[in-house]
């Protein structure tokens, strides 16, 4: 193969006249007409200068444009890099500078990304969420052939950010060997075939909309059922023509809030797949109570892909994430060491596989400090593994808040607290939530005055994206520490446990 991802995902279903998208408006657009359009992308992004191994930021609405720049970058070479559509223009502008995006793309209603991309020299494009702007101008009069570029296992495919506990995101180098053994793996295990339909309703600027999704339905020459985002109405109304569905657990209780999802409404449905946050063991009974479905509960991370599932004909255990995947090795250690624990005692996850990235983008401390020489990913994610060998998520060594399966680090809104004027410190901590899983709550001690706490909400909604705005905001005297002077946060999670409850 001269472009192993590219050949395995998009190269053979050339000229294939069978269905990849099915769109909201009705339409359907086939594998050729999607890799037409990508070689037109892949062109554009040739002519404009950018080379194997550069970087493509991309922060754009959803919508099948947004993936055929994905598929352009994998057959011309060019890193991906996928964008959360919330992040803020000064969260954009740390991203565009640490990876040195030669080429912004944003949405023709994001003027002050053309600003940050030619403050770093980067060039700037526009993508709308009806594949309007300037790259489909562009793009029209390109040919819709491209000779693919040369690439091999261990080149890279993209660059996902994922925030640090140090308040500083870190660029994950995937390769094209990570995402194509992640595809094919999960292809197997979860029995995709051409005949599926996926109900597609995640982001895709993350690991699970674009990679555990769409990577699977590429690999498997399935099609999916294109959603701009997850929205109840439009998801009931889609289920009958869909086989599958993945989705974060927010997804499953907000049906399950619905009287209409029943089931008859997933009659035609052979998998419901979730992750990226923990499912109650009590939503998962619901569910199958419901539906008569067990949703399937697997585990990923954005450096690792998926690392474990639920059996697809085996016991879906409740409250389990199953067992580690095909090739992929599993060990539960104690902290800071490489010893494993005894069977059934708690330790950290760590992880090592054809899945494991390569590295955080120019930060050989950081990844020195994750990454064993070895192989052997430190996921933080603290573990078990039950008598019959599941494998169960018990908490996080690492400080992290996951809301509604969009991870929050809290040194990053705390940093932002600490600078405001009357604020002396503050401690940002998860509370449970209903509908989010868990959810922000900033602890405040004043200094002098007091902090204004409506200036400060805004500084917040200027500096950070809107799903890490706390949704509740406290003064207090003071913070507990223990006998080290460490801030608790256990404590503090405790104090707020029933406050959205
Ligand atoms: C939106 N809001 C959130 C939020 N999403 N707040 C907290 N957490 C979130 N996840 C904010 C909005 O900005 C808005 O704020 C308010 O909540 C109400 O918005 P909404 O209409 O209810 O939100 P909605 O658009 O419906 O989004 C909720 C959601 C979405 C759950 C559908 O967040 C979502 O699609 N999440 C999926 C995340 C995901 O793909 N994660 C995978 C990461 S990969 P305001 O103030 O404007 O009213 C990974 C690896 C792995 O983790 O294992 O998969
Ligand atoms: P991200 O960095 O966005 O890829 O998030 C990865 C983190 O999500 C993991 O380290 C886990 O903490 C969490 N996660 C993913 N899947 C699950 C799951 N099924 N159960 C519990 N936590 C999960």
């Amino acid at each position: 193969m001269t472009n192993p991802l590219y050949d395995t995902l998009f190269g053979r279903h050339a000229g294939a006249d069978t269905p990849f998208l099915h769109l909201p408006d009705g339409s359907v657009l086939t594998h050729d007409a999607f890799l037409r359009m990508a070689a037109r992308f892949a062109h554009l992004l040739t002519d404009r200068g950018l080379q194997p191994r550069d970087r493509l930021a991309v922060q754009v609405p959803k919508s099948p444009q947004a993936l055929a720049l994905y598929a352009a970058c994998v057959q011309a070479g060019i890193v991906f890099l996928p964008l959360n559509t919330a992040y803020t223009p000064s969260e954009v502008e740390y991203f565009v500078s640490n990876s040195g995006a030669k080429l912004v793309v944003g949405d023709p209603t994001a003027p002050k990304l053309a600003d940050i991309a030619h403050q770093y020299g980067a060039q700037h494009m526009t993508l709308g969420a009806d594949g309007d702007g300037s790259i489909a101008n562009a793009a029209k009069s390109k040919s819709e052939t491209y000779p693919t570029v040369p690439r091999a296992r261990d080149d890279l495919a993209a660059f996902l950010y994922t925030s640090g506990t140090t308040g500083r995101s870190k660029g994950a180098m995937l390769t094209q060997g990570n995402l194509l053994s992640n595809a094919e793996t999960l292809v197997e295990h979860w029995r995709f075939t051409a005949d599926d339909v996926l109900l597609h309703a995640l982001p895709i600027f993350h690991t699970h909309g674009l990679f555990t999704a769409t990577n699977t339905i590429l690999a498997a020459g399935a099609s999916m059922i294109f959603l701009p985002k997850f929205e109840p109405d439009a998801v009931i109304a889609a289920l009958p023509k869909a086989t599958a569905m993945m989705g974060v657990p927010t997804f499953y209780t907000r049906l399950l809030d619905d009287p209409r999802f029943d089931r008859e409404a997933t009659r035609n449905m052979r998998l419901f797949v979730s992750g990226s946050a923990p499912l109650l063991a009590e939503v998962h009974r619901r569910f199958e109570e419901r539906t008569g479905h067990r949703i399937l509960e697997r585990y990923g991370m954005t450096e690792t892909n998926m690392n474990t599932s639920n059996p697809y004909d085996g016991e879906r255990r409740a409250g389990t994430v199953g067992f580690p995947l095909p090739g992929v090795e599993l060990r539960i250690v104690k902290p800071d060491t490489t010893e494993e624990v005894p069977q059934g005692e708690i330790g950290v996850i760590e992880v090592r596989g054809p899945n494991v990235f390569k590295g955080y983008w120019q930060m050989p401390e950081k990844t020195a400090e994750e990454l064993r020489k070895d192989g052997w990913f430190i996921t933080g994610d603290l573990g078990q593994i039950d008598p019959d060998g599941y494998v169960v998520i018990v908490g996080r060594n690492k400080d992290l808040i996951i809301s509604g399966g969009y991870n929050i680090y809290p040194k990053e809104i705390e940093q932002v607290l600490d600078e405001q004027p009357g604020v002396l410190e503050s401690a940002v901590i998860g509370a449970p939530h209903p509908d989010f899983g868990e959810t922000v709550v900033a602890l405040l001690v004043p200094d002098g005055e007091g902090p204004d706490v409506e200036a400060i909400k805004e500084t917040l909604r200027e500096r950070l994206a809107n799903y890490k705005q706390p949704r509740l905001i406290e003064t207090v005297s003071e913070l507990p520490r223990n006998t080290m002077g460490k801030v608790q946060k256990a404590a503090l999670r405790e104090r707020y446990a029933k406050t959205f409850a």
